[in-house]
């Protein structure tokens, strides 16, 4: 009996070769209508699914495969009597080749589809194929992408039939596809429905960029993107990023979204902001961003939340930096820094926020979390404890923002708009306002100083008073916050508490 293969794709890439070279091994052919069209129109003798199964193409195409005429052909045990008994008085022939690539979800996604046309392509019955083959894969054949055609009828010519190892790679390879492709969809459709993404839903990656070297060159990495996603970065000069790279450029992002209200400019260092400003030109705010810590600005990621044009990128070409974000950059800027600075990666962000989950990795499984920026606080939304101090607010606001955006414990010291001392990475509190208080020397006195969680003791409170810190911005919440807010009041020193903490690890 001749042997019939199914033949139904979206991609037609190297289906006509395939189906010739099916041919010559004595297959039927058999294809839904569009793939039918397809082959009849190279020349190639095809019979449609229709004529098989006796029953038309249905709902605009949403039911076309699905039938025990075909089903049954395809999950028919080859070495159970009763099965074949059942094939016989139904009047079903086998089928023991599926060649089926799916409606492409993934493109549709990518390219922004809406809701209706991104639910017109989930495909039913192409991935019900898929499965039926890889679960008979005994008998049966599937092939899922146009790269396995030449393989399969290599292994075919072998022995005049396909190889159990060939069946069984291919069978994985099918199911791994119906897998990765509902994982799609999931992540696809739960945005555009609307829906939280279910914490535990499958991310399908793709995408793999290999990088030269992970968090230190004896780590080999890659950077994987979730499917249908696009790396939201522009890299206009500069080469490659590298893993350390990606990391601070996460931070600078962050740091991006939470300043952009005003011109500002953020240098990272490891992950951590060493210098935060906010001023009327983005040339002030980028010349006290870097006077909060000159040194270890060096070599940064850098950002900036407006247009560099010439002028800026003259001044901002006078420093060494690996990374620098922005909005957008002028044609000549990009020239001025890009021959002054060869090496430096321009990255440019529109600014739209991922809707991510945070995910990360430790030894014993992965940990997710909402990734979104911390809410941020509000005159009406906390309480101040000792002398109300309105009119330092957005100083208050500008730290909370400094030390939201740094690595815990972090307390960041703030005035006029800069950042003037960053305590971060300490195990301790105290030790956070020492290390603040010290970096900011005389520039400390009359700051206001955030905390990113709360004081666990007086003692940070009156480290921040010796130092000149007028007003803190702080969650509270500690056992001991009554002890501190008496502390701070005696010693002239208002808080604001906020109730929200922002720990950052
Ligand atoms: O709408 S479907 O889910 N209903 C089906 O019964 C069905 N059978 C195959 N889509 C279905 N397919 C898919 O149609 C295949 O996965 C393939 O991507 C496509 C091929 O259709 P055509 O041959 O008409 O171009």
């Amino acid at each position: 009996m001749k042997k019939r293969a199914l033949l139904s794709v979206s991609d037609k890439t190297g289906l006509e070769k395939l189906a010739r070279g099916l041919i010559e091994r004595d297959f039927e052919l058999i294809s839904s209508s569009g793939t039918a069209k397809f082959l009849r129109s190279a020349g190639l003798p095809v019979t449609e699914v229709a004529d098989v199964t006796g029953f038309p193409s249905i709902l605009g195409g949403r039911v076309k495969t699905l039938h025990p005429a075909v089903f049954g052909g395809i999950l028919a045990r080859r070495d159970e009597p009763s099965d074949l008994g059942e094939l016989v008085s139904r009047n079903i022939s086998p089928i023991d080749l599926v060649v089926c690539n799916l409606y492409p979800f993934e493109r549709a996604a990518s390219d922004g589809a809406g809701t209706a046309e991104l639910v017109e392509q989930i495909d039913i019955g192409g991935v019900s194929l898929l499965r039926a083959a890889a679960k008979n894969f005994r008998f049966v054949t599937v092939l899922c992408r146009p790269d396995q055609y030449d393989a399969a009828l290599a292994d075919w010519d072998l022995r005049g039939d396909f190889s159990d190892g060939f069946r069984r790679h291919a069978a994985v390879q099918a199911l791994n596809q119906t897998a990765r492709y509902d994982a799609v969809i999931v992540r696809t459709l739960s945005r555009s429905l609307g829906e939280p993404c279910p914490n535990d839903a499958p991310l399908a990656l793709s995408s793999v960029n290999p990088l030269k070297y992970g968090e230190n060159p004896y780590q080999s990495a890659e950077l994987l993107l979730p499917a249908a996603s696009r790396f939201p970065l522009e890299i206009k000069s500069g080469g490659g990023l590298s893993y350390n790279n990606v990391l601070d450029l996460d931070a600078a992002m962050r740091a991006f979204a939470l300043l952009r209200d005003r011109p500002a400019a953020a240098v990272i260092k490891h992950t951590t902001p060493c210098g935060i400003a906010q001023a009327d030109t983005l040339e002030e705010a980028w010349q006290l961003a870097h006077a909060c810590d000159p040194v270890s600005s060096f070599g940064g990621v850098a950002a900036v939340t407006r247009n560099i044009d010439a002028p800026f990128a003259r001044i901002l070409a006078d420093r060494f930096l690996e990374v620098l974000l922005c909005p957008s950059i002028d044609d000549d800027a990009l020239a001025i820094l890009s021959a002054r600075r060869p090496k430096l990666r321009i990255a440019v962000w529109d600014g739209v926020q991922p809707q991510a989950k945070g995910l990360r990795s430790t030894w014993t499984g992965f940990l997710a979390q909402d990734d979104g920026l911390p809410p941020l606080p509000s005159p009406d939304a906390g309480r101040w404890v000792g002398t109300p101090r309105p009119e330092l607010w957005d100083d208050l606001i500008l730290a909370w923002k400094a030390a939201a955006l740094s690595k815990s414990n972090a307390v960041a010291m703030v005035k006029n708009g800069a950042t003037v001392g960053i305590g971060m990475g300490f195990c301790s509190r105290l030790f956070a306002v020492e290390f603040a208080a010290r970096q900011a020397g005389e520039k400390a006195r009359g700051t206001v100083m955030a905390s990113d969680a709360f004081f666990p003791f007086p003692d940070g409170v009156e480290e921040a008073a010796r130092a000149g810190v007028q007003a803190i911005i702080q969650p509270g919440g500690s056992v001991k916050d009554e002890e501190v807010f008496a502390v701070s009041e005696k010693l002239g020193v208002s808080q604001f508490i906020t109730g929200v903490r922002t720990f950052r690890h």
